[in-house]
């Protein structure tokens, strides 16, 4: 049977078998999916085929992981070499940011773009807390939606908490595979809560098995987004980290850099002070944002150098 993780805890995964029913799974032997060294086997989207086995325990065991269409990991905190898979199979990853309390700076968003980028995520960036936003925080957030649309992003307005501007994202959403971050206080949970009211009704939850008391709340979990598709909640993350990233691939994960660079005169250029780069002629002719601009000199200058 062909199922999809909904959640991991360890060594049970509660998954959704073909059928629409939810079930608790555990893994039988050791699966490994080549070229990724990861410190969990499975994560949450996850496509699996398992097997009920007939066994005195009778419980759904997983053979094999299909291919991930994209993940997103972290580095283990154990082994720098290692990484451990958040989620996967995504359609698109939602940044929820505020202009006010607290305040998310552009430095994090540009961050967060560039770990999509790098993960093949479209991104979306939804700034919440409308309600709050006087004429300066209108003002701010109009010069970001038209940065960042530019770049080739959706940049949506909602107040969560006054229902603002939520049908828009209802439609974003819907059919959809969707990883929700932000760094705290942006409205996750209530996001979360706003999306899915009948969540502690214990609907994706299985009887019988309490996974509560562990740390559950640090968990990535999949959600059924009622219009269909799903969204996935990631409460213990703060940003998506840039695993493994070099110095010179950082330009590549800059839209608008990507597509400028091959008019450098150094095939190797940085776009940093090289002579002939198409990149900074861009940024002195307004083509590309200072801003932008800044955000990827920090992030380049905050990036190891490669030690050989
Ligand atoms: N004014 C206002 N407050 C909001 C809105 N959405 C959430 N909040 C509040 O912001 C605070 C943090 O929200 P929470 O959902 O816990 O954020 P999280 O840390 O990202 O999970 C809570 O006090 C919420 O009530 C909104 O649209 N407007
Ligand atoms: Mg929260
Ligand atoms: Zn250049």
């Amino acid at each position: 049977m062909k199922a999809r993780i909904y959640k991991s805890t360890g060594s049970w995964y509660s998954l959704k078998l073909e059928n629409g029913q939810f079930c608790q799974a555990r893994i039988k032997g050791v699966i490994k999916l080549d070229a990724i060294t990861s410190t969990n086997p499975i994560a949450v989207g996850d496509w699996v085929e398992c097997a009920m086995e007939e066994d005195a325990e009778q419980a759904v065991m997983i053979h094999q992981i299909l291919e991930r269409d994209n993940y997103v990991a972290r580095q283990s905190p154990h082994n720098k070499r290692q990484q451990h898979i958040i989620a996967s199979n995504m359609d698109q990853s939602i940044l929820l940011a505020t202009l006010k309390s607290p305040k998310t700076s552009q430095g994090f968003i540009d961050r967060f773009l560039v770990s999509c980028e790098a993960f093949h995520i479209p991104a979306i960036i939804v700034f919440n807390k409308a309600d709050l936003y006087g004429p300066e925080e209108l003002e701010r957030y109009a010069e970001l939606k038209a940065m960042y649309e530019a770049v080739g992003y959706q940049v949506l307005l909602i107040s969560i908490e006054q229902k603002i501007g939520l049908e828009p994202l209802d439609q974003l959403l819907k059919n959809k595979t969707t990883l929700v971050s932000g760094h705290s206080g942006v409205g996750k949970s209530s996001l979360i809560n706003y999306l899915f009211p009948h969540l502690d009704l214990t609907t994706q939850e299985v009887s019988g098995w309490s996974g509560k008391g562990m740390h559950t709340t640090t968990f990535a979990q999949m959600y059924d987004y009622p219009g269909g598709g799903a969204v996935i909640d990631t409460p213990g993350m703060r940003e998506l980290g840039l695993v493994n990233l070099a110095k010179e691939e950082l330009a590549q994960y800059f839209p608008e850099m990507r597509a400028r660079m091959d008019g450098c005169q150094f095939n190797n250029c940085q776009h940093i002070n090289e002579p002939g780069c198409a990149v900074k002629a861009a940024v002195e002719k307004g083509l590309i944002s200072e801003a932008r601009f800044f955000s990827y000199v920090d992030l380049w200058h905050g990036i190891e150098d490669k030690k050989y």
